[in-house]
C-alpha cells in the first residue's frame, strides 16, 4: 500500500477500493445518501465556496491541500494510517498475537457497536453545528467551522467504510441508521447525551471544541491502539485531524478570554456587557457546562463494559505502549471517583480493569487543565486578578456515580433543592445565553472581527487573517 490517496476514484481512498467491486458498490450507494444528509443537516449558510483542506497523503510530511472548494464538492474520503506489518495487540487477553485484520467473531457485537458509538458522534456535531454560520464572528472562523464540519463528516465516512468492510448486512444497515437519527431528535436521538445539545452560539461551539472534540482525541486514542487493525489505523488518521478541532476550540477561548480582560481593564469593570463583551463569570458558566457534559462521555466511574473491551482487545488505554505494567491488569488496583460513605466525594480502590474509564477521564481531565492554565495566563497578562476553574467530577454529571446526586463546582455534595436554588451561578442562565445571543451578529467582511473577541494571532495555511477565506452564495 502506498501512503498517497487515489483521487479518480469517485470516492477517494488509499485502501484499494477499486480492486473491491462489492464494497466499492456499497459505499457508492451510501455516497447519496450521505450527500442528502448533508445538504439537509449540514452548514446552513449557504457559501459558494470556502478555503479548506483536503486529505492527499496519510503521511508525517505534507498531508493536505488548501484551496477553495465549494462545499458539496468537498472530496470526502478513506484514509487509514499505513500499515505496519508487524503489528501486535498490545495489551489484554491476546497480548503478543499479532493484529487481527478481520473481525474476530467472539468479538463481533461488542466491535460494531464500539465503532457505531463513534460514529454517531461525527454527524451528530455537523447538525449541532448547523446554524453557526449565519453568525460567525469573521470570514476566518467561518472557515474553520466548515473545516471541523467536513471533517467530522469524513468522521462518519471512516466509520462507515468500516461497517460496509467488515459487517456485512448489519454493517450497512448501521450505517444508514447513522444518517436517520439526528441530534435532539424526541423520536431518533443521537446516542450519547453531549451530542443531544445545542450548541447554539460561538462561544457554546469553542467551549464544544475544546471539551468534546476532546473526548474525541482520547477516545480514538483508545480505538488507535485497538487489536483490530483496520480500526486502528483508521483512528490514526483521525487523530491527525482532530487537531485542529481542538486548536479551534482553544484559541477559540483564548481570544475570548483576552477581548473580556482588554475591556475589564480598558473599562475598570468586571460587567464588560454594556461594551460588547462576554463577562468571565459567562465564560465561566459555559465552561462548567460543557466541561461536565463531556465528563459524562467516558461512561461510568466503573465499568464492566470497559474491562471487556480491554481484556477482548478492542479499546486500549491512552499511550498504552508507555505504561508500564503488565497490559493485562488481571490483579491490579486504581483508585476511582466516588461518593464516599461520610457523603464526601473522594477516591475509592477498585480492580484496575473496571476503572478504566476512570482512567481515560483523568488523562482527559488534566489535559482540559493545560487550557485553564493558559487562559489564565491571559488574564494575568493582562494584569486581571479573577481566574478561571475546572469545575468537580461530581458537578452536574449524568452518568455514573454521580448521575443521581447534586454537588457544587467545588465539590461539595448538597440538596438537589439547593442545587436548583443555586444552579444559576453555576450554569449558564437565560440571561447569559441572551446576551451572548445578542452578540452573536455576523461579522463576514474580510479582516473585520466581531466586538466580543480578539483577533487570531494567525490566519491559515500561512494566509493573513485579511482574507477571502469563504465566498458566500
Ligand atoms: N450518554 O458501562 P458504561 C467524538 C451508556 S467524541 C448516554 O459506563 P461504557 C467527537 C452506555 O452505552 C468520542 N448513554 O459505558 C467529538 C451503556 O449502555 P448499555 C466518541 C451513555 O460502555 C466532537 C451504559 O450507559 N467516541 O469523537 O463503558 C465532535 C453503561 O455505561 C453515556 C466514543 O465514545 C452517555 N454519555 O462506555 C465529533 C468511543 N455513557 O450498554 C466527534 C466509543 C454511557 O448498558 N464508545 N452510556 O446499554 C465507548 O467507548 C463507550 O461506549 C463509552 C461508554 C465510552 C461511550
Ligand atoms: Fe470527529
Ligand atoms: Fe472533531
Amino acid at each position: 500500500m502506498t501512503t498517497s490517496i487515489d483521487y479518480t476514484e469517485k470516492i477517494p481512498n488509499n485502501v484499494d477500493l477499486a480492486q473491491d467491486r462489492r464494497l466499492r458498490r456499497a459505499l457508492e450507494s451510501w455516497q447519496p445518501n450521505f450527500l442528502q444528509w448533508w445538504k439537509d443537516m449540514g452548514p446552513a449558510l449557504p457559501t459558494r465556496d470556502v478555503y479548506l483542506r483536503t486529505a492527499v497523503n496519510v503521511g508525517s510530511e505534507g498531508w493536505a491541500h488548501f484551496g477553495h472548494v465549494p462545499m458539496d464538492q468537498y472530496r470526502w474520503g478513506i484514509f487509514l494510517a499505513q500499515r505496519d506489518a508487524g503489528r501486535q495487540i498490545a495489551f489484554g487477553a491476546h497480548k503478543g498475537e499479532p493484529a487481527w485484520q478481520q473481525v474476530p467473531g467472539e468479538y463481533r457485537a461488542e466491535l460494531r457497536r464500539l465503532i457505531v458509538v463513534q460514529g454517531d458522534t461525527e454527524p451528530a456535531s455537523v447538525e449541532q453545528q448547523r446554524h453557526l454560520g449565519f453568525s460567525a464572528p469573521s470570514l476566518l472562523d467561518l472557515r474553520n467551522l466548515f473545516q471541523v464540519n467536513v471533517e467530522e463528516g469524513r468522521h462518519l465516512w471512516a466509520m462507515v467504510y468500516l461497517l460496509h468492510a467488515y459487517f456485512g448486512r448489519e454493517g450497512r444497515e448501521e450505517a444508514e441508521e447513522l444518517l436517520h437519527r439526528s441530534s435532539g431528535s424526541a423520536d431518533a436521538p443521537r446516542i450519547l447525551g453531549a451530542f443531544n445539545e445545542q450548541t447554539p452560539d460561538w462561544l457554546a461551539f469553542f467551549m464544544f471544541t475544546y471539551f468534546t472534540d476532546r473526548d474525541g482525541k482520547f477516545q480514538l486514542g483508545t480505538l488507535k491502539e485497538s487489536g483490530f487493525d483496520p480500526l486502528s489505523r483508521t483512528c490514526e488518521f483521525m487523530l491527525k485531524e482532530e487537531a485542529h478541532h481542538m486548536a479551534v476550540g482553544t484559541t477559540g477561548v483564548d481570544r475570548v478570554v483576552e477581548r473580556t480582560a482588554q475591556l475589564m481593564v480598558e473599562h475598570d469593570t468586571d460587567d464588560v456587557r454594556p461594551f460588547g463583551g462576554i463577562p468571565l463569570d459567562v465564560v465561566q458558566r459555559y465552561l462548567n457546562s460543557h466541561y461536565s457534559v463531556s465528563l459524562d462521555l467516558f461512561g461510568s466511574e466503573t465499568s464492566t463494559n470497559v474491562a471487556n473491551y480491554f481484556t477482548a482487545g478492542l479499546k486500549g488505554r491512552w499511550l498504552e505502549e508507555s505504561r508500564q505494567d503488565d497490559h493485562v491488569l488481571g490483579d491490579g488496583t486504581v483508585l476511582v471517583d466516588a461518593l464516599l460513605d461520610d457523603g464526601s466525594v473522594g477516591r475509592t480502590e477498585v480492580p484496575a480493569l473496571v476503572g478504566l474509564n476512570t482512567d481515560l477521564r483523568h488523562e482527559y481531565t488534566a489535559d482540559c487543565m493545560n487550557g485553564v492554565n493558559r487562559w489564565n495566563r491571559i488574564l494575568d497578562n493582562a494584569g486581571v486578578g479573577q481566574r478561571l476553574h475546572l469545575p468537580s467530577v461530581a458537578f452536574n454529571r449524568r452518568v455514573g456515580t454521580f448521575g443521581g446526586i447534586a454537588a457544587t463546582p467545588e465539590g461539595t455534595v448538597i440538596s438537589a433543592a439547593e442545587f436548583d436554588r443555586r444552579r444559576g451561578e453555576w450554569l449558564p442562565t437565560d440571561a447569559d445565553r441572551s446576551h451572548v445571543r445578542s452578540l452573536m451578529q455576523p461579522v463576514l467582511e474580510e479582516g473585520k472581527i466581531a466586538s466580543w473577541l480578539a483577533p487570531p494571532k494567525k490566519g491559515v495555511d500561512g494566509r493573513p487573517f485579511e482574507y477571502d477565506y469563504v465566498h458566500l452564495a
